[in-house]
């Protein structure tokens, strides 16, 4: 395994995936007040081999004033599978949301698009579900069945496998509305203290959820091995926040 400063994986990637990865950055840079967030032991850039197929994971990650963590992941296994993942993790002390996507795809074809805005207090709040409502609600070919642990997500997630590039331009487009949503409403609410306990335990269970996801487990397992694909799939994709309850 090595890590290195290189961002070269990002223009190797399926197009789909290099154009959201840049729009979530410029979205973030352009709402968001961005400072520097050091990851464990430095995986920013991680590559890993098994079984002759070589895994590689470039990670970008900031905080904010109302956010703990800000992931953005893009990962290569081989030459047949492209991952971007992104999760933001309020504070706290910010009653919002998770908000989360996922691209998968591989040999030309995206095979998994999914974004939700999650919510950890039961529901979301009636700001953010007036701005989804307001957002156009475009029809897909071929919508996905949510696994089994996909209780966390709300009633406005989208999952599906897009069949067209128009399919894939506005799979991309709702995703920056759902984000250019999270990013308005996070900066227009206060903090409060009253509400911590309950988004801790909300978090909490997102991440637990996540963490049941026997796809993402197994590619990293069969790149990494196992105990190295639970440490990273419970102390960076999906880590349990480290405050007192
Ligand atoms: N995920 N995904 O992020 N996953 O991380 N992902 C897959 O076509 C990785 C998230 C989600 O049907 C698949 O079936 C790896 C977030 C859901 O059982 C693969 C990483 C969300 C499914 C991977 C990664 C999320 C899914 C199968 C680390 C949502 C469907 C692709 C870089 C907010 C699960 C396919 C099912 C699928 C892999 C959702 C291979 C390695 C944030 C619901």
């Amino acid at each position: 395994m090595t890590a290195s400063s290189s961002r070269a994986l990002r223009d190797q990637q399926h197009p789909m995936i290099r154009n959201l990865a840049n729009q979530i950055e410029a979205l973030w840079q352009t709402h968001l007040d961005l400072a520097a967030y050091s990851l464990p032991e430095d995986l920013g850039l991680v590559e890993g081999r098994l079984e002759g197929e070589r895994l590689t994971i470039e990670n970008t990650c900031y905080q904010t004033p109302q956010f703990r963590k800000l992931h953005l992941e893009l990962a290569r296994v081989g030459q047949n599978l492209d991952i971007l993942h992104c999760v933001m993790f309020p504070r706290p002390d910010y009653a919002l949301p998770m908000f989360g996507c996922d691209l998968v795809g591989g040999r030309g074809q995206i095979s998994a698009a999914i974004v939700d805005l999650s919510p950890v207090l039961g529901s979301l709040s009636p700001e953010y579900e007036r701005a989804i409502a307001a957002l156009p609600n475009p029809s897909f070919s071929e919508e996905r069945d949510l696994p089994p642990w996909g209780t966390i997500f709300s009633p406005y997630c989208r999952f599906i496998r897009p069949t067209q590039p128009e399919e894939e331009s506005a799979f991309v487009q709702l995703i920056t509305d759902y984000l250019a949503i999270h990013c308005q409403q996070a900066r227009a609410i206060a903090p409060t203290a009253h509400t911590r306990g309950a988004v801790l335990a909300g978090q909490r269970h997102y991440c637990q959820q996540q963490q049941q996801n026997d796809k993402t487990r197994r590619v990293l397992e069969k790149a990494f091995g196992q105990s190295w694909a639970d440490r990273y799939m419970t102390t960076v994709l999906f880590d349990l926040p480290d405050y007192p309850e």
